[in-house]
């Protein structure tokens, strides 16, 4: 397997989390976002989306960190990233999305940058942006995890009390929340689910300052 990736991105890390979760090796190629690769023709070739991260397997190239994650979970069932029964797996897939489809793309860099470029937004303008949808999902993400137990309230993970998919997302929303200084104090289900996740070495190697292409 190859994961075409870049340190911050944090779809990437996502898929990061769960290579090494499920005890999988993989080779890496870097996309240097900032410089516009993931835009070069090159790449397009491989993932029209132009986004990172790609994952190659089997001869197929695969794209959107979700569904590269469930392509793992059924084609790598061990360590399992969903729960087995419907209602459960609703529920991971919920939470992942909540950060993967609400919070995430309203931040992600086109998105920055379009702010700065067109529409003549500051730095400080661009980082209030940020913050403040990070706040707007992370709030709700914080009273969904506090939700009664018997409707699917946290564990020591975002449900139950072994990392799933919504762990995988979860991480690295909060590293790029804290490099863009946003306050997590209101957060502390989420918070105390970030802590328990980087004690494990899985979450741990895949941050981005451990990554080959960190700068
Ligand atoms: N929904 C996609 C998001 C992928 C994504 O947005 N990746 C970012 C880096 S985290 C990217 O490539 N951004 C490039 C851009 O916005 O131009 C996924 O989950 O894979």
């Amino acid at each position: 397997m190859k994961l075409y990736t870049y340190f911050r991105s944090s779809a990437s890390f996502r898929v990061r989390i769960a290579l090494n979760l499920k005890g999988l090796d993989y080779e890496t190629a870097f996309v240097h976002l900032p410089r516009g690769e993931h835009r070069a023709p090159a790449y397009g070739a491989l993932n029209p989306q132009a986004l990172v991260p790609t994952l190659a397997d089997a001869g197929a190239l695969l794209t959107q960190s979700l569904a590269i994650i469930e392509y793992l979970e059924e084609t790598r069932p061990q360590p399992p990233l969903l729960p087995k029964d419907p209602l459960g797996r609703a529920r991971v897939r919920s939470l992942a999305m909540l950060i993967a489809c609400e919070i995430h793309p309203v931040n992600n860099l086109r998105v920055l940058q379009h702010l700065k470029r067109a529409l003549g937004q500051n730095d400080e303008q661009v980082n209030a942006w940020y913050r403040h949808w990070i706040a707007d999902g992370f709030a709700k993400l914080e009273a969904d995890l506090n939700r009664d137990e018997s409707r699917g309230g946290a564990g020591q993970f975002c449900y139950g009390d072994a990392p799933t998919m919504a762990d995988c997302c979860l991480v690295p929303q909060v590293f790029n929340a804290k490099r863009y200084s946003a306050d997590l104090g209101p957060y502390p289900t989420l918070m105390r689910i970030f802590e328990a996740c980087m004690k494990l070495e899985a979450f741990d190697r895949a941050q981005p300052s451990k990554q080959p292409d960190a700068e």
